[in-house]
């Protein structure tokens, strides 16, 4: 039984994805972040980067959402959520998932708490604004790689589609919206019509209407 600490919309949401895609059994624990309680000391222990999402597997307790997504696919790799070691698309998975992760989802993260990066208050305006255009470019690169393809990797959904999708649904925000790229655009309405993804975001009570 597997344990996931989350936030819903959070970057819990990957793996409460993959969880429930693969059929697993497990266990949802709310980390309440209105009351800060990811920097509790009770959750510091689990997870000393005071961030959601923690898993817990037995013995193992892991953070960092990308982690926690190839360890649920490597110890599952018959729901075909990874692709198989030697295959060429192997490495396209992991190049994907990273990209996401170091790239689009840091950008996010900067766009959305810019007065982390900076102790001018002045300049808080001006790395949103910069941080849009870093976004853009990258939904950029990301739409160019849907051309013709149904899911990033091909025509079979895998855990960096789950990633990617969480990720354009913080991006709603931005000034760009991934709605107004034509490949992301057909690619979001066709994920928020799976049931996984309806499942899921019914329960975190995330909205999908921007998807319709
Ligand atoms: N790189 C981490 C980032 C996790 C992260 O930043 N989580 C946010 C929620 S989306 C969080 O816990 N923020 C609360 C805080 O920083 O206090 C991951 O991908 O798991």
């Amino acid at each position: 039984m597997y344990k996931l600490y989350y936030y819903p919309n959070n970057a819990s949401l990957a793996p409460h994805f993959l969880l429930h895609e693969m059929k697993l059994e497990y266990e949802l624990l709310l980390v309440d972040r209105k009351s800060n309680e990811q920097k509790s000391s009770e959750y510091l222990k689990l997870n000393p980067a005071g961030r959601i999402p923690t898993l817990i597997d037995g013995e193992i307790t892991l953070f960092e959402s990308p982690a926690i997504c190839i360890h649920l696919c490597e110890q599952h790799p018959e729901k075909g959520l990874i692709p198989p070691l030697g295959s060429q698309a192997r490495p396209m998975f992991f190049q994907w998932l990273t990209y996401l992760n170091n790239t689009l989802q840091a950008e996010l993260m900067v766009r959305y708490y810019p007065h982390k990066h900076t102790t001018a208050e002045s300049a808080i305006p001006a790395i949103a604004e910069a941080q849009d255009e870093r976004i853009a470019e990258s939904l950029l690169i990301i739409d160019e790689a849907l051309t013709d393809k149904q899911y990033l990797l091909g025509d079979k959904i895998s855990a960096c589609d789950f990633f990617l999708f969480m990720l354009l649904k913080w991006s709603l925000g931005v000034k760009k919206s991934p709605m107004s790229f034509p490949h992301l655009n057909a690619y979001l309405k066709r994920l928020a019509q799976y049931p996984t993804i309806r499942e899921v975001c019914e329960f975190e009570k995330i909205d999908l209407r921007p998807f319709e």
